[in-house]
């Protein structure tokens, strides 16, 4: 039976920069997730009778919202949902299955790097029939509708059984619990040569995979282990917890560090890595040496066509706007093109749709290509590791050959979370109300060349995003960011983004922050972050 609840707008559910984002006693609100889910169905037209695929990282509250999403896609008409079993589906995998079995689109239930548990994180994000995050004509509509929502629908069902695959009726409705890795470890298997990673750690290559107990556990074990054949050990923390035992699963070097300081210390093994809540970042350490997510991106699409999947070379490359301008270069030199878009996986979708850019990036820890529409935390590590195969060399050698080749980017950045809201909007607003007196003067003996606030015109479908974060310029190329994140659950976070371009050699192998200290003081300078924030100094420096 289909019942019509009665229910309430709540006032807050603006997704964010992907995807609504929530404390779990939010969410856990009479009607708060099924205001938010019909409000997505609402939006969305023509899905009666196609499959819905749904799935998340496993945090806290995930089986009950999938049990809720199953419900309410029987209710409003969906002909078939497909369950990663036990509640389980990566971003990058459920993008993939999406696209693989060209179903109408999916729910994905993440709040991605934020820690989880009963009075932690929890997220809500949609992903279209391209497997890519749903772009901000639909978010802005998905949220207009939460605004004027005053009934869902809802099946009267059982609990459906999401741990054994296999395909059940329900409401109407088929339910397929699909196994979460196996389409996906099919996926890397036809971008990368496998027997070569193979005879890789059969010569005795010795990797750490830290899954964080998030949701990559699953694929690292099958791939890395049982497929390539990498010692057991090599995947950690591979079993996916409700409270990812506690800790925040961001593979940064804060969260992460347990993984920093065994990959720089005596027995280092050859190469580190780890992935998020959701496994769609990664984090590269090769021994002795961290790889910043900004030259990881530029690093891939210098070398990608040693890969099997990449051998005919890249389309073009995009980048967010805060991410370092490194990638360009080796755009300029394959003669491709690049493409500058805000933050958030969703702008690049239409170039990844349009075949304009196949590799693409962000500073915090986001690469992926076209062979799905969300970053992808294994993809990297499994493309670094085809690399690494393939010039037979470690990735320090790799990283210091690719500064002396194009130069060194030096980056940066600086967050000051949980600030108060108005004071972070006062400081956003202040900044903005002087953009246009700035360029010319001089901060710390360093003249401003440039400095507005980022729009981005899509290239293919012409949508303009307005106010996509503050940038300064200075002669010479070196750069301060500011932006509001749009992903946090507890106040507000300021990103300050600090770029500095080294073509000197000789000077790649300084300290990341001495070598960007003027520009540090350049943006507290001009922002007057410390007056503004009460801070001294930022939270997390990545
Ligand atoms: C952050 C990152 C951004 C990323 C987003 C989602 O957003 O800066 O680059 O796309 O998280 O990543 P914000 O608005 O907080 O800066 V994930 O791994 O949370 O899906
Ligand atoms: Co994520």
């Amino acid at each position: 039976m289909i019942r019509t609840v009665a229910t309430k707008p709540y006032p807050d559910q603006k997704p964010g920069t992907s995807g609504l984002r929530k404390k779990v006693p939010v969410f856990q609100q009479e009607h708060y997730a099924e205001n938010f889910i019909q409000s997505i169905f609402d939006a969305l037209d023509g899905f009666k009778g196609k499959t819905l695929v749904i799935g998340g990282d496993g945090r806290f509250y995930n089986r009950e919202v999938i049990q809720k999403a199953i419900a309410m896609a029987a209710a409003n008409g969906f002909g078939k949902v497909m369950v990663g079993q036990g509640g389980i589906l990566s971003t990058p995998a459920a993008s993939n299955i999406i696209r693989k079995y060209k179903t109408f689109g999916g729910i994905i239930l993440s709040a991605s790097h934020n820690p989880g548990g009963p009075h932690e994180d929890f997220g809500i994000k949609y992903n279209a029939s391209n497997g890519g995050p749903a772009p901000e004509k639909l978010t802005d509509a998905i949220f207009a509708r939460t605004k004027a929502i005053s009934s869902f629908k809802i099946a009267d069902i059982a609990t459906v059984d999401i741990d054994t695959i296999g395909t059940v009726e329900a409401g109407g409705m088929t339910v397929e619990v699909i196994d979460p890795v196996a389409d996906y470890a099919e996926l890397m298997e036809s971008l990368f040569d496998f027997e070569a990673l193979r005879r890789l750690f059969k010569s005795g290559f010795r990797m750490r995979f830290d899954a964080m107990h998030a949701v990559t556990g699953p694929y690292a074990k099958e791939i890395l282990e049982n497929r390539l054949g990498a010692p057991k050990g090599t995947a950690r923390n591979f079993i996916p917890l409700p409270d990812f035992g506690g800790h925040h699963p961001d593979p940064n070097l804060v969260h992460a560090k347990h993984l920093y300081d065994e990959m720089m210390g005596p027995d280092a093994p050859d190469f580190g890595a780890a992935s998020d809540g959701d496994g769609d970042r990664n984090l590269i350490i090769g021994k002795g040496i961290f790889v910043t997510p900004s030259d990881s991106v530029a690093m891939l699409a210098a070398n990608a066509h040693l890969a099997p999947g990449y051998k005919a070379g890249l389309k073009g490359i995009a980048r967010s706007m805060p991410t370092s301008g490194a990638a360009d270069r080796v755009a300029e030199k394959l003669g491709i093109g690049i493409y500058e878009t805000p933050t958030g996986w969703k702008f690049f979708g239409n170039l990844l749709d349009a075949g304009m850019a196949t590799i693409c990036g962000e500073e915090s820890a986001g690469t992926g290509s076209n062979h799905v529409r969300e970053k992808d935390g294994l993809w990297a590590v499994l493309l670094w590791l085809n690399i690494l195969a393939a010039r037979g060399e470690s990735a320090r050698e790799i990283v210091t050959q690719h500064w002396a080749t194009y130069g060194r980017n030096y980056y940066s950045r600086h967050d000051y979370e949980e600030i108060e809201i108005d004071r972070a909007n006062a400081l956003v607003d202040e900044l903005r109300a002087k953009l246009g007196s700035l360029p010319g003067t001089s901060v710390r003996g360093m003249k401003i060349a440039s400095a507005d606030d980022f729009a981005y015109n899509d290239p293919v479908d012409g949508s303009i995003s307005k106010n996509q974060g503050i940038r300064i310029l200075f002669d010479g190329g070196s750069r301060v960011v500011f932006r509001l994140s749009g992903t946090g659950t507890s106040g507000a976070t300021l990103r300050v983004y600090i770029e500095r371009y080294e073509p000197d050699n000789s000077r790649h192998d300084l300290d990341t922050q001495q070598a960007l200290a003027d520009l540090i003081a350049a943006a507290d300078d001009t922002a007057g972050i410390r007056a503004h924030t009460g801070r001294a100094k930022p939270s997390v420096i990545t």
